[in-house]
């Protein structure tokens, strides 16, 4: 294979100290057989030290839901990526669309973001997508180019192999709505495409580009047998142990 399936939860603003520790505990028995693919979970800034401890022996990594883009100074109440890495954080999520929509994420902070993960030794996963109405005038794939060159503007080849991808229409997240198997796959597709075009076939066939937007154990398969869809970034179904594990299963 070329590149890795990642299957990451996206906690978002959920879960307490204690229900992070309740579902570890409910998880672990329904892990089963040895996971080929990368199992993450982005749990909020407060649970990671717990996190990591937590779901160390099952192999889970831990991701972070963002970061500043600095590595330290006057900005009060945010978090570095630096200081994630130093708990032990392997993954970021970046430019997700609620940060977009709600605390002015713009294209120029997500390269920023991006470079200040990669700086600290973090994989970024950056997350692209479309609201209803630029889908519906025929700009998503105008849009996704947009979005992909400025993430990556400044980021040499030889990081590319750190960096994760993950196309969310906006409105599949957190509506129950999904993108057809067949949508998914062409915007993925056309991801991997503008990857080659700046930086060439062997690096675009090495990253890991996920769907995300209400994934979900009845969906998975179809989503994840798309040949450009290498994984998931998924909301409500991780934060719940057995559908988590059924996704999981789906791309075993
Ligand atoms: C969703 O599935 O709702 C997500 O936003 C995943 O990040």
């Amino acid at each position: 294979r070329y590149r890795k399936t990642i299957i990451a939860g996206n906690w978002k603003m959920n879960k307490t100290l204690s229900e992070t520790r309740a579902f570890a505990e409910e998880l672990k028995p329904l892990l089963g057989r040895p996971k080929w693919c990368e199992v993450v979970l982005c749990v909020p800034y407060v649970n990671i030290p717990a996190a990591t401890r937590l779901f160390k022996d099952c192999r889970i990594a831990i991701g972070a839901e963002n970061c500043h883009y600095e590595s330290s100074g006057a900005y009060t109440g945010e978090v570095s990526a630096e200081m994630l890495k130093e708990l032990g954080v392997k993954y970021v999520v970046i430019g997700h669309s609620e940060r977009r929509q709600y605390y002015n994420e713009t294209d120029f902070t997500v390269n920023k973001k991006v470079h200040a993960a990669l700086e600290a030794g973090l994989r970024p996963i950056v997350c692209v997508g479309e609201s209803l109405e630029q889908r519906e005038l025929g700009v998503t794939l105008e849009l996704i180019n947009y979005q992909v060159k400025c993430a990556l503007a400044g980021v040499p080849a030889e990081k590319m192999r750190h960096v994760v991808f993950a196309y969310e229409p906006i409105w599949a997240i957190g509506t129950g709505k999904t993108a057809t198997a067949q949508e998914a796959g062409e915007v993925c597709e056309t991801i991997r495409t503008i990857i080659r075009k700046l930086y060439g076939a062997r690096v675009a066939r090495a990253v890991t580009i996920q769907y995300g937007g209400s994934m979900n154990p009845k969906n998975a398969f179809e989503l994840l047998a798309q040949p450009d869809v290498d994984g998931g970034l998924i909301g409500g179904a991780a934060l719940k142990p057995d559908q988590f594990v059924e996704i999981i299963n789906a791309a075993n």
